[in-house]
């Protein structure tokens, strides 16, 4: 099997459009876990994301491992601390918060996680993660204690974007926040998709079947949907 950063480049270089759920294990109702799985499962859902920015030790590795026993879905972590890696998941989003200037989130978080992670399996994707402002003052926000990127400056998040590759990054992260009421403008996407050439992920208060569809449009290769599936796990019939 292709590994996943594969899978997205490919995909990124056929149009191939992907689309990620985002589990938060402290969301989660695990009684309902296999209910909610097999929602996904019945969609054309790539991948699955789990993280969350605030998650009880031990929860996320817990969560993964249930999932991994009801789906063969690939699952990507998308942690919010590296006490969130586990090592039963397929794929693991090394997150770099780019747009932030807190060096705990620049660097050390990933430093904590190295003697993880060089016991792992895990595909390590080195991520650059971008914190826009969705309007609301959302918990990466307030967890990574960083000041999101205005909409309008789309200059600069375009120039975070392409530092980011420039440092290394294979995937950028555009990130409007977890139930964020503004989602990343279609301008924004479109300007930093023109301008780098690692594929490019976008999340955070995507909701409607439009807001998906412009995203793609404007050059996202793959949509993350936490909130809205996680608020009605028949959403995605509508959505897609
Ligand atoms: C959050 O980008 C993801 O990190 C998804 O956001 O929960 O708003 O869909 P939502």
């Amino acid at each position: 099997m292709n590994t996943i950063l594969e899978h997205i480049k490919t995909s990124k270089e056929k149009s191939n459009k992907l689309l990620a759920i985002l589990l938060d294990p402290d969301k989660i109702v695990i009684q309902n876990l296999q209910d909610t799985i097999s929602k996904i499962e019945t969609n054309p859902i790539d991948y699955i994301l789990v993280g969350g920015s605030k998650v009880i030790d031990g929860l996320t590795d817990t969560i993964v491992k249930k999932i991994k026993k009801l789906t063969t879905i690939r699952i990507v972590l998308f942690p919010g601390d590296f006490k969130q890696i586990s090592n039963n998941a397929d794929a693991l989003l090394f997150l770099s918060l780019i747009s932030g200037r807190n060096p705990e989130y620049l660097i050390g978080q990933q430093v904590k996680s190295v003697k993880k992670l060089k016991k792992t399996s895990l595909e390590i994707i080195p991520t650059g993660y971008i914190l826009i402002d969705g309007g609301v003052e959302t918990s990466v926000q307030k967890v990574s204690n960083t000041i999101p990127i205005s909409q309008s400056n789309i200059e600069y998040i375009t120039m975070t974007a392409i530092a980011g590759e420039l440092m290394g990054k294979q995937l950028i992260y555009l990130e409007a926040g977890s139930g964020a009421t503004e989602a990343v403008s279609q301008e924004i996407i479109k300007n930093v998709s023109e301008k780098i050439s690692v594929p490019l992920i976008v999340g955070g208060g995507i909701r409607t079947k439009e807001q998906l569809e412009n995203a793609y449009k404007n050059g996202a290769d793959m949509v993350v949907i936490g909130t809205a599936f996680e608020e009605n796990n028949n959403i995605l019939t509508s959505i897609l």
